[in-house]
């Protein structure tokens, strides 16, 4: 593995590890994805709310690997790299935030209400865990081997339902895996303003493991939670992990409160910029590529007819 000197001083972090070609284009599918939306609201052409994942792109990208194709999915309101992690479809997404011909939902689940095989996501807070605990006991008795994957926020573990599906999940053994996206924000709160105690010690308290990892580096990440998540499936029983990530956007579009050396904190831990000084020119080819096929991606979907669909009686 080829090993280059990250901002150590700046970031307090190790060196990054060469990415795969297929991580590298996927990291920047997403990033550019999220860039677009918001170029595509501000040009009036996206109606409703979004929210980007920007920052937050390997988290999804780290986890791909480790997933099977039986495994669930739950996805939040910040979902689109899940969502394009799993299925590698930037237009079915995009035709489905724009109400276009060839939506992945025909239009009516928008940004945050995906369903596709198994892969569903809710923009109401904590709603999946519950239902993934459920999923996740029907795996086990019909699939085993099979888990269910839920992605929280942070703030997200002030709702009560978290602990209800947490209890369940540790009692019953489930295959349940619990990625939480902490980027120390909800909407404008800080987490330190809203959170009592650590997602350490919640886990904890139901006798459930927990991992953090601070890593952007999707090779490490993989090493480290590989065996912990094949510990999930043979031996079911739930697993928190926890990345230390940074929401790089506003919370959805232009709403950004926060002061600006909070904003600059979050841009120097970027994986974009550290991947980007690492490996340059590996980097500059597959940026300048993912761009264009966005790019391409766009143009497709806004010229495609407006989605019909009607419920079947
Ligand atoms: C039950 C519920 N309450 C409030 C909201 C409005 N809301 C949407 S996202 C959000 C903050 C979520 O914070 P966090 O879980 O940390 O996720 P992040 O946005 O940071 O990814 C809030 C309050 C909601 N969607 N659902
Ligand atoms: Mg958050």
């Amino acid at each position: 593995m080829t090993v280059v000197d990250a901002d150590t001083a700046q970031l307090g972090a190790t060196a990054l590890s060469a990415p795969a070609d297929e991580d590298l284009d996927l990291l920047l599918l997403i990033r550019h994805f999220e860039l677009r939306l918001l170029d595509l609201f501000t040009a009036g052409q996206l109606h409703g709310t979004t929210h980007t994942c920007l920052g937050q792109e390997y988290v999804p990208v780290a986890l791909q690997p480790l997933l099977s194709t039986v495994d669930f999915v739950f996805s939040n309101h910040r979902g689109h790299g899940h969502y394009l992690a799993r299925y590698s479809d930037p237009v079915g997404l995009l035709a489905e935030i724009m109400g276009r011909a060839g939506a992945v939902c025909h239009g009516v689940g928008g940004s945050q209400h995906i369903l596709r095989d198994g892969y569903l996501s809710t923009g109401v807070q904590g709603q999946s865990l519950p239902v993934a605990a459920g999923v996740a006991m029907h795996l086990r008795r019909s699939r085993p081997g099979a888990l269910a994957l839920a992605y929280v926020g942070d703030g997200t573990w002030g709702e009560g339902a978290v602990y209800e599906a947490l209890n369940m999940a540790a009692l019953w053994r489930l295959p349940l895996l619990v990625v939480v996206e902490h980027n120390g924000i909800a909407q404008s709160t800080p987490t330190s303003a809203q959170l009592a105690g650590t997602i350490a010690g919640r886990a904890a308290a139901f006798g459930i493991p927990h991992h953090r990892t601070e890593s952007v580096d999707v090779n490490v990440i993989r090493a480290e939670l590989g065996p912990l998540v094949a510990r999930v499936r043979t031996e079911c029983v739930p697993l928190v992990v926890e990345f230390a990530t940074h929401r790089l956007g506003p919370h959805s579009k232009g709403d950004d409160s926060r002061p600006p050396e909070v904003i600059e904190h979050a841009r120097r831990h970027d994986w974009y910029a550290r991947y980007r000084e690492a490996f340059p020119e590996r980097f500059a080819e597959a940026d300048a590529r993912a761009a264009a096929r966005i790019a391409a991606v766009a143009d497709e979907c806004a010229a495609r007819p407006p989605v019909t669909w009607q419920a079947s009686a």
